[in-house]
């Protein structure tokens, strides 16, 4: 595997949060492990429960993974 196709940490900035659907917005950086510019987009979470520490505003660090084309973000912390 192409060190830069390693799946990384992304930078984010949380937009929105839905508990309901498990849902959260991001606006993220560079996700390089997808080819994936900068936007505010969209992630199912993994597991609802990683949503409960992050609110809107919050900058966040977040690790996402394309599962049958949908993005799904399976690690989410605050950053430092
Ligand atoms: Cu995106």
């Amino acid at each position: 595997m192409d060190m830069s196709q390693q799946a990384a940490m992304t930078d984010g900035e949380v937009k929105k949060i839905d508990m309901e659907a498990g849902k959260i917005t991001l606006k993220h950086g560079d996700i390089k492990h997808m080819d994936m510019p900068g936007m505010t987009m969209v992630f199912t979470a993994r597991d609802k429960r990683l949503l409960v520490n992050v609110k809107p505003g919050d900058k966040v660090k977040f690790m996402v993974v394309n599962e049958g084309g949908k993005m799904v973000v399976t690690d989410i912390q605050p950053a430092r």
